[in-house]
């Protein structure tokens, strides 16, 4: 097929849920009137933050992306076995690109895939990718914020399971009460007899996982920073770039990757008719990376009301895909 035709078929198959656009302004606003400051790790995908994240996925440090892809090449066989055939696959996020691929390539007769996005360009341009690969895969795109229930379109060929897909430890990203609502509401999402394919970053050496949030290169630090600049474009505010830096460490009594802007010197930031005062060395909380242990995700799990019947790790046992389903 070709992409002018995945891109009508695509078009055709949309379901727009029309999700509420987030309102940035109020949603840094608030966070900056916490103690500690704190800002919303999902703001720093705009173009210029999303093409440093593809970077920071190549940085030799940053290990989870390329131990998760090799993974899912060596646990295909398994999982398809697991998933069983006909599955209609959901994907919380936008197509995760060669992760996609191979999971609708190794499950046996995928009857269609769903993913479900709030970002509509990122949603076409993923299935009109995947509608070129997958002639014989019904591309059935949801517009939709998958932080909440989202009902799914129906299949022209009956599945007779729903299989959701989220990988790249992006679970982690969230905090424990909303990875719990995540899990739950992918619970609702997939039905009595479903299952979900979860990529969960392992604890393990805090040398090894600060190396992966601190690459030599800096490219995560400039994907931190770029957060700020995408606030000033944006909401007006006046974050001084130079004057805050990239700071992640590995707070292993909470098992998670904290990173933070540091404020260099004593400032004030505003935003519209709001300031903040910052003192020197005052950190501001940008993101939290989880790490699991099997034992702390079967206990996040079974708090959504599900079990992992299987679980596959990488060789080094850095990084694992765990199979879940209804308790
Ligand atoms: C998308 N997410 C799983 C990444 C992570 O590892 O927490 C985002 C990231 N932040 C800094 N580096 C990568």
């Amino acid at each position: 097929m070709n992409a002018v035709t995945a891109r009508a078929r695509a078009q055709a198959a949309l379901t727009d849920l029309r999700p509420r656009p987030d309102d940035v302004a109020a949603d840094t606003i608030a966070g900056l009137a916490r103690t500690p400051k704190r800002l919303p790790s999902k703001y720093f995908y705009d173009a210029e933050g999303s093409r440093l994240f593809e970077a920071i996925t190549r940085q030799p440090e940053y290990y989870l992306t390329r131990v998760e892809l090799a993974l899912m090449e060596t646990a295909l066989g398994p999982i398809a076995q697991a998933a069983g055939p006909d599955v209609h696959v959901v994907e919380f996020g936008s197509g995760s690109g060669r992760k996609t691929e191979l999971l609708l390539a190794g499950l046996d007769h995928p009857v269609a895939y769903t993913p479900i996005e709030i970002s509509r360009t990122a949603l076409m341009d993923s299935v009109t990718r995947l509608g070129q690969s997958f002639p014989d895969v019904q591309m059935l795109p949801v517009c939709a914020d998958f932080t909440r229930p989202v009902p799914l379109p129906a299949a022209q060929h009956r599945s007779r399971r729903t299989l959701v897909f989220f990988p790249g430890s992006t679970l982690g990203n969230f905090r424990e009460a909303e990875s719990v609502q995540l899990l739950a509401s992918m619970r609702d999402t997939m039905g009595e007899a479903g299952c979900a394919l979860v990529g969960i970053d392992l604890d393990k050496d805090p040398a090894v996982l600060e190396a992966a949030y601190n690459d030599l290169a800096g490219v995560t630090a400039a994907f931190t920073l770029n957060l700020l600049a995408r606030l000033n474009r944006e909401i007006g505010s006046d974050f001084a770039l130079d004057a805050f830096h990239h700071r992640a460490v590995y707070a292993r009594e909470r098992m998670r990757i904290e990173t933070a802007l540091v404020s260099d010197r004593a400032q004030t930031v505003h935003v519209g008719e709001h300031a903040f005062a910052f003192e020197a060395g005052e950190a501001m909380q940008v993101e939290i990376s989880q790490k699991y242990t099997d034992a702390s995700f079967a206990a996040l799990a079974a708090r959504a009301g599900l079990r992992v019947t299987h679980g596959w790790n990488d060789p080094t046992g850095a990084f694992g895909l765990r199979l879940v389903q209804p308790a």
